[in-house]
């Protein structure tokens, strides 16, 4: 199993500095595997070689990348059930969701191999005579990817599909938490004809691995996804080398319950939204603005529906809840269980650490009733924990949901044509749902937020090409 957790450089695979053990949050007696761990050194051998490839892979087909992307993509779906297990494993998602993921990063392969066939430009007549201009869009170089942990195939898909579609070369860097994750993806790329080094995998730390990308001259692009406090980081060393740098950071995303909405699905889509994929999902539903005239009726569906939901091994089957990702992060969440109480908000369920059958990181989702001013309505937790503010009316949970510094996604559960197409317009977020749960985004269209959630170009369907190219304008005399 070791030699399968390699690295790839320069199309090989390669031992690295270190060796750590994947765990498996699910159960900690059976570990995922070990794997290497690059250092700053290798990384920058993996820069070498992307810079090296890129003329090769940028000047490409179209029609060449087109078939690399279709093939992972179709390999990806062939293979859903056993790579969604894997993720399972390895993050602790429950089994069903992480098909989904799967099969979702098969599916953006496939959307990237056709744009890749799609790269339009723009021809116009010049303002002088005998001139002809020609607006064209070109790789923008070597791209390296800073990948988080709580979707290992999706986000690393999202970002290394168009990257290649485009003709960019890659160094993918997974987050420490899923190696093999990232190396189960890598090693499909591996064999889908790009020329070596092309397509990089370097596991390793973030001060090591993931500083050597965001510092090297040679790196023109840098696509990041994790926290504000990494993301603020990559922002200054990119800037002080004037890279393009396009950041996915946290959320607090407001789900606002009118008095009007279908209280069953306005409890589903909370249910869905804050809890499922264990909170772990940067457009999760965690604070739940509640019209003051069906707030009492919603907490108590509320408190009934997650009395129903099944926390347990990400694998077993009936489980809607699997395990918290790692011993920090739910270090976290009960952490701000305290806090949330010590601030006075009311703790109306779960929030507790569980005892399973097997060992691991398991909690029950919580449930409090809070002030707007509370932390644990104002800062990301990324953990099953939502937070109930009461509003009197549609403006205030309007004015509520845009009270953040936050700007990801806003939704709101409403049977008013009016409120639904007010928030809409009015909802400061790069995304607004309406009667559905804030987390769950189609994979053909643009992902991103607003405020402190994002910099720079949005990722995802053809907006992504904003970001994995650069123009160029032509001028042409006969
Ligand atoms: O994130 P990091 P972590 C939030 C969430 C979570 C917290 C910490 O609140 O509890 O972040 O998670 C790499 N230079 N989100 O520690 O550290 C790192 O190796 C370059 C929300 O996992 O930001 C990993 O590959 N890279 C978020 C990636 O950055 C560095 C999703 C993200 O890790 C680096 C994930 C450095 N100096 C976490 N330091 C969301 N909103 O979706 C680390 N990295």
């Amino acid at each position: 199993m070791q030699n399968s957790f390699r690295n790839y450089i320069n199309g090989r695979w390669e031992t690295g500095v270190t060796t750590s053990t994947s765990e498996n949050p699910s159960d900690l007696a059976s570990p995922v595997g070990d794997y290497v761990r690059g250092d700053r050194e290798q990384a920058e051998l993996a820069i070498r070689a992307a810079a090296e490839a890129a003329p090769a892979w940028g000047f490409a087909t179209p029609q060449r990348r087109a078939d690399a992307l279709d093939q992972i993509g179709s390999e990806i779906l062939a293979r859903k059930d056993e790579l969604g297990e894997l993720l399972a494993r390895e993050e602790g998602k429950a089994l069903p969701e992480a098909i989904g993921e799967a099969a979702r990063a098969g599916n953006i392969f496939k959307f990237f191999a056709g744009e890749a066939l799609r790269t339009a430009g723009e021809k116009l007549a010049s303002v002088r005579p005998g001139i002809e201009v020609d607006v064209t869009r070109e790789p923008v170089g070597v791209v390296g990817i800073i990948a988080p942990w709580n979707f290992p195939f999706a986000i690393p898909a999202w970002k290394i599909a168009p990257a290649l579609a485009y003709g960019n070369t890659v160094v993918f860097k997974p987050a420490e938490l899923v190696p093999a994750c990232g190396w189960a993806l890598s090693e499909i790329v591996s064999r889908a004809g790009l020329p070596a080094g092309a397509f990089n995998l370097v596991n390793g730390s973030g001060r090591q691995v993931g500083q050597a990308i965001v510092e090297s001259r040679l790196v023109d692009a840098v696509t990041f996804t994790g926290s504000e406090s990494t993301g603020a980081q990559v922002m200054q060393a990119t800037a002080a080398r004037g890279a393009k740098v396009q950041l996915e950071m946290g959320g607090k995303n407001p789900l606002v319950v009118l008095a009007d909405a279908d209280l069953d699905q306005a409890v589903e889509c909370a249910v869905q939204g804050a809890f499922f994929s264990t909170g772990q999902r940067c457009t999760a539903s965690s604070r739940l603005i509640v019209e003051a005239a069906v707030h009492d009726k919603f907490v108590s569906r509320l408190r009934e529906r997650m009395r129903s939901l099944k926390v347990g091994h990400a694998l077993a089957r009936g489980t809607d809840i699997g395990p918290v990702a790692s011993r920090a992060q739910l270090e976290q969440n009960l952490a701000y269980i305290v806090i949330g109480r010590e601030e006075g908000a009311e703790l109306v369920m779960g929030g507790e650490e569980i005892k399973a059958p097997t060992p691991g990181h398991y909690m029950s989702p919580a449930l409090f009733l809070g002030k707007p001013e509370h932390r644990i309505a104002r800062e990301e937790i990324f953990g099953p924990v939502a937070v109930v503010l009461r509003a009197d009316g549609y403006e205030e949970a309007l004015a509520m949901a845009n009270d953040t510094r936050y700007g990801l996604c806003a939704g709101i559960c409403t049977g008013s044509l009016k409120h639904a197409m007010h928030f809409r317009r009015h909802a400061q977020a790069g995304m607004v749902m309406v009667n559905l749960p804030t987390a769950g985004v189609d994979y053909h269209v643009p992902f991103g937020g607003r405020k402190g959630s994002s910099h720079g170009p949005r990722e995802q369907g053809r907006h992504a090409a904003e970001f994995y190219t650069t123009v160029k304008t032509a001028y042409t005399h006969a």
